[in-house]
């Protein structure tokens, strides 16, 4: 087949939105499978950012890899398999996995934004980047995340990088990659579980008008790629900035015991976390990711205006 077609799907009403309004979101898949959040919170994550992409009147995109095809809009007879995805699929593991016809793929943020520039999405949603691990000195791993969001013209909604990160140097990362980085209705960058890291933002946005007309403007004047929105967890949902620290040095700690290097790092620190704060950050996890989904449907549609 011309072009290799047989690798690349959207779905039927994602098609079709995207012919017509135009209000699309697109979502990844890793944080709504096991290797993201435990069964059944992965599932009711899913469906919670689903209705608030819908109630904000926009059409989400689950992005994945089922069968060979990487797929903009998984549609629900596949659903179950996704959110039972084990293999983890960044962006360079896209050609792989269609050219070997993986089985199912669950996607990152990396995969997910480089599918949806292809499919013509302009926004993202998802719970937390990768970023820049601690001790990156040592091994070196910086997530492919914020290169993707400097490659493409994609908002991408997240509640800042994942709260074991370095935060401050996956900030220092995303200026040398020149990826424009706004806080939403906040000067400061979310830490996932807290709303402010005490390091600050460069830009502040307080609407989806506002988002649109930046990423307008970086079309306009030549800059490449996306936005990096950073939405804190809403203030009702936020955890104890002590224990959940505690946590994350345990759980760092098991890390480095286990000499754990690579994609394996991300899921085995988001469960410790989990066991660690009693379940308390996945229900965190859950309302942030539900809040950026519906930032992110007030961002598509000032992008479809
Ligand atoms: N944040 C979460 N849960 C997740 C992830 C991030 O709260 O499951 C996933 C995302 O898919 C992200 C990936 O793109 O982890 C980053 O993995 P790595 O650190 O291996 O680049
Ligand atoms: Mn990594």
């Amino acid at each position: 087949m011309a072009g290799g077609a047989q690798f690349f799907r959207v779905g039927d009403e994602v098609h079709a939105a995207l012919s017509g309004h135009r209000r699309v979101v697109a979502l990844e898949s890793t944080i709504f499978s096991g290797l993201g959040l435990p069964s059944p919170a992965n599932r009711e994550c899913f469906d919670r950012c689903v209705a608030a992409v819908r109630g904000g009147g926009a059409v989400p995109a689950l992005t994945a890899v089922i069968d060979g095809v990487a797929v903009v809009g998984v549609e629900a007879g596949d659903l179950d398999r996704v959110l039972a995805g084990t293999h983890k699929v960044a962006a360079r593991d896209l050609a792989s996995a269609v050219s070997g016809g993986i089985d199912v793929g669950v996607t990152t943020v990396s995969a997910s934004l480089s599918l949806a520039a292809r499919a013509g999405i302009e926004v993202f949603a998802t719970g937390g980047i990768g970023g820049v691990h601690r001790s990156s000195e040592v091994t070196g791993d910086v997530s492919h995340d914020l290169v993707a969001l400097s490659r493409h013209r994609v908002v991408a909604v997240s509640s800042g990088a994942k709260a074991f990160l370095d935060l401050a140097r996956t900030l220092e990362y995303l200026e040398t990659l020149g990826v424009p980085v706004a806080g939403w209705r906040t000067d400061r960058f979310p830490a996932f579980y807290v709303r402010d890291s005490g390091l600050e933002v460069p830009t502040m946005v307080s609407s989806g008008d506002e988002v649109a007309a930046m990423l307008r403007g970086a079309a306009a004047v030549g800059h490449p790629g996306g936005v990096l929105v950073a939405n804190p967890i809403p203030e009702g949902a936020e955890l104890d900035p002590e224990q959940i620290n505690e946590a994350l040095e345990e759980a760092l700690a098991d890390i480095e015991r286990e000499g754990l290097r690579g994609p394996a790092v991300t899921p085995v620190l988001l469960d410790a976390i989990a066991a660690a704060t009693d379940g308390l950050s996945v229900d965190a996890n859950l309302a942030l990711a539900q809040d950026n989904a519906r930032v992110a449907a007030e961002i598509a549609t000032a992008l479809a205006r």
